[in-house]
């Protein structure tokens, strides 16, 4: 059976130990979460680029960035067939509809009257392909102006006493702050894995901003993010860092005609006036009228592309002139870092979609029996804990935190060849194995082989710390997984 069936059937005995107990709703939801998209929640500091990151990633402007009372309330973002806004109120009480508008930008949500701080969550139902992957749940900034709201992202992240509503993090930090690090450690500890990096990804946010916008700024981003990606403290909370800057992404994603044309013009003048004219904000509004654009005109792309972007759109056009919006759309969100976002998404959340599900659902099954214990409960709770403790991918998740903890030592080499075989950068098995993205069904087989042989080597050795002998025989099944799985796929 695999991992989803296993957790279907834990789930199927929970509800009949819970049937009628007032639990059977919370059951039916438990087990409807497992066959949703990933929940992935957005989590950060106030104004870290949250919502504007959401938007590049959905491809389309939905989500109210800068001002406005939403963005103090914890909002859903999923697919469906209609367009929806529904409001659940603070204190229970019955869902309700709400109106909305939506002209050019954000949808705008009109709360009737309920004070923002009454308000529990709203939850957006969209026609959108990128939300059929996963549900985006933007969340409230932390450290954030007032107490109330902060803690608003606290439950959502990491409740008291209930399994996490989201099944994966992607964490925005601007700079490091010590109130990051509480944060992280607390969306992580709960039962199953305790405190462990395998949900959350953190991204260097507003990354155009470094080094004031300079054409270099995303490759000083990446050298800072490769830096925090390696850092200790990091590495026990996040998998990896990407650097971001999301407001190029979510431009590039929504690109108009007009925006190309405006750019264009900057792109027009001789590279020694364009340089000078983008030095400040304040400069590229107010200076250069043959530019031919009005305040307003500047402002507005301004706020869409910073100055950063500005300076790379214009320098690409005056690269190449043919360049059409598509292709410039295309090339910006490639500098902008989401594509590599996307990617390491898809291999450390979505390749891991079955593990990360049965994960939350495990997690709630594991809380209903320990606060809500009844006659037939413990049972159920076994079955959770035999499962959790068997299922292989959870095995590999309990080496990968271990490994991030710093509880695992050895020889670099060998550190870091077993993070990669048990699947801590990406579940594919080309990733697994170190070998190219095209490497053909023989090269894996063999390169598969020989991990094994390596690796049953290393947990047999009897030099070998029980530690790290512990995660060898974890490596070990890992290859032999990898060989069946390849070996299916020949026949
Ligand atoms: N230069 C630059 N500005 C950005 C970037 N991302 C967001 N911003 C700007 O930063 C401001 C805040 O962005 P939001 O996306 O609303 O940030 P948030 O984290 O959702 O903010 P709160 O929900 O209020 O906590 C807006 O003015 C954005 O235009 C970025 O990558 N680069
Ligand atoms: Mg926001």
């Amino acid at each position: 059976m695999t991992l989803v069936e296993r957790t279907r059937a834990a789930l199927t005995r929970a509800a009949g130990v819970y049937r009628g107990s007032g639990f059977d709703e919370r059951i039916a939801e438990v087990r409807a979460r497992l066959d949703e998209p990933l929940r992935v929640a957005i989590a950060g500091r106030v104004k870290s680029g949250k919502s504007t990151l959401l938007n590049a990633l959905v491809a389309d402007r939905l989500a109210p960035t800068d001002a406005g009372e939403c963005t103090r309330i914890v909002t859903w973002y999923r697919d469906g067939h209609t367009y929806r806004v529904t409001l659940h109120p603070r204190a229970g009480g019955a869902p309700r509809q709400l109106r909305f508008t939506r002209d050019e930008g954000a949808v705008e949500v009109d709360l009737g009257g309920i004070r923002p701080e009454d308000v529990h969550s709203l939850d957006i139902t969209w026609p959108s392909q990128a939300l059929r992957r996963a549900t985006l749940i933007d969340t409230p900034g932390i450290g954030s102006l007032s107490e109330r709201v902060s803690r608003r992202a606290w439950e959502l992240i990491a409740p008291d006493d209930e399994e996490t509503p989201a099944d994966a993090v992607l964490y925005l930090m601007r700079h490091l702050h010590a109130n990051d690090l509480e944060f992280l450690h607390a969306f992580h500890d709960t039962e199953v894995s305790r405190p462990n990096p395998v949900n959350a990804i953190g991204v260097l946010s507003r990354a155009d901003e470094i080094g004031v916008g300079r054409l270099d700024a995303m490759a000083s981003a990446r050298r800072i993010a490769a830096r925090l990606a390696g850092d200790g403290n990091v590495r026990r909370v996040v998998q990896t860092v990407v650097p971001v800057a999301g407001l190029l992404a979510e431009t590039a994603a929504t690109l108009t005609e007009t925006e190309v044309r405006h750019l264009r013009a900057v792109a027009g003048l001789e590279v020694k006036p364009a340089e000078e004219l983008l030095l400040t904000a304040d400069r590229f509004v107010n200076t250069l009228p043959e530019l031919g654009l009005t305040s307003i005109e500047r402002e507005a792309l301004l706020a869409r592309f910073g100055l950063y972007g500005i300076r790379l759109a214009s320098t690409l056009l005056r690269q190449d002139g043919q360049t059409t919006a598509t292709g410039l759309a295309r090339e910006l969100t490639d500098r902008s870092g989401l594509t590599e976002l996307q990617e390491v998404l898809g291999s450390l959340f979505f390749e891991r979609r079955d593990v990360l599900k049965a994960r939350s659902a495990l997690l709630a099954l594991d809380t209903l029996t320990r606060t809500r214990p009844r006659s037939g409960s413990p049972a159920v709770a076994a079955e959770v804990e035999e499962i959790v403790a068997s299922a292989h991918p959870f095995n590999e998740l309990r080496v990968l935190a271990t490994l991030r903890a710093g509880w695992l030592g050895g020889k670099p080499a060998v550190v870091e060849e077993l993070e990669r075989v048990i699947g801590g950068t990406g579940t594919a098995p080309h990733i697994r194995l170190d070998l190219p993205p095209d490497a053909g069904a023989g090269q894996l087989r063999s390169a598969a082989s020989e991990a094994l042989v390596r690796w049953q080597r290393r947990a047999e050795n009897p030099l070998t710390v029980h530690e790290m002998a512990v995660a060898a025989r974890v490596a070990v099944r890992s290859c032999e997984g990898l060989l069946a799985d390849l070996n299916g796929r020949a026949r």
